[in-house]
């Protein structure tokens, strides 16, 4: 999978390079490009906001520059990632016109026959769930789109929208205000390649955690030792019983969803 990130602040990034991604990244699985949407202004000043048409707070971003940007990223042909790099996976800021080293325009993405899934994360988009994660996790190619101030001009997802070849998801991490769509972009990022067959270890693990079973949360865990500060581990889990382990495991799982999230308990 290959994924640009576009913004102002592509030190923001820089976790996207630790952990779990990065190994992915090392290992070839993901490649993560992060580009400096001032490359793609053309004044003096680099100019990326202006103020809002019909009044208001706050400054809303241009169109033009974003356009450039989003333009030449797609213009370039969908890489396939090669295992390890030369260069720092990733860390592109700088890099004018994205890369444009190979080509192959692999299959579809998005989930739905695009090429290329524009990602614009807005608080006032979609909720971006577990669900859309795994959507996007069959996309070949992703692009962020990080606005920060008010948000991106409206037209810059119109025109996009419209595009052959192109799907645009406006995703809200949750309901609450960011400065600025980098920390979203990460945690959707995180939340995407972590699904990719060879990221995360364990297979069994990705089945088992919170939010895969729509509507259930996971139940509590514990390891060695069986005593800590006065608190015992629950005996069932020691007693080597395995359908008693599950079926209590089950019990948790639902009780504890009914107590933190009432609104998903059915
Ligand atoms: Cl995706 N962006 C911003 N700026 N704020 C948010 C958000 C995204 N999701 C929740 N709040």
């Amino acid at each position: 999978m290959l994924i640009d990130v576009i913004t102002i602040f592509p030190e923001y990034l820089a976790p996207a390079q630790l952990s779990l991604l990065g190994k992915a990244a090392a290992a070839g699985i993901v490649r993560l490009q992060v580009h400096d949407l001032r490359n793609w202004t053309s004044d003096r000043h680099r100019t990326v906001d202006d103020t809002p048409y019909g009044g208001g707070a706050g400054m809303v971003m241009k169109p033009e520059p974003w356009g450039l940007a989003i333009d030449d990223l797609l213009g370039a042909p969908t890489r396939r990632p090669q295992a390890p790099e030369p260069s720092p996976p990733g860390q592109v800021p700088g890099a004018g016109a994205g890369g444009s080293e190979l080509l192959e325009a692999a299959g579809g993405t998005g989930g739905q026959g695009d090429e290329v899934t524009l990602v614009i994360p807005t608080a006032s988009g979609n909720p971006f769930d577990q669900a859309l994660a795994e959507r996007l996790a069959g996309a070949t190619r992703l692009v962020f789109a990080c606005g920060r101030y008010e948000g991106i001009d409206a037209r810059v997802a119109e025109h996009y929208r419209g595009r052959d070849g192109v799907a645009v998801e406006e995703l809200s991490i949750g309901d609450y205000v960011l400065a600025g769509g980098e920390v979203a972009a990460l945690v959707m990022i995180e939340a995407i390649t972590r699904l990719l067959p060879g990221v995360v270890g364990n297979a069994a693990s990705l089945a088992e955690e919170s939010h895969v079973r729509p509507g259930l949360l996971e139940y509590p865990v514990y390891t060695k030792p069986a005593v800590w500060r006065g608190l015992e581990v629950p005996p069932v889990l020691l007693s080597g019983h395995h359908g008693k382990v599950a079926a209590w495991r089950d019990d948790q799982a639902r009780q504890r969803t009914a107590q933190m999230r009432p609104d998903l308990a059915g």
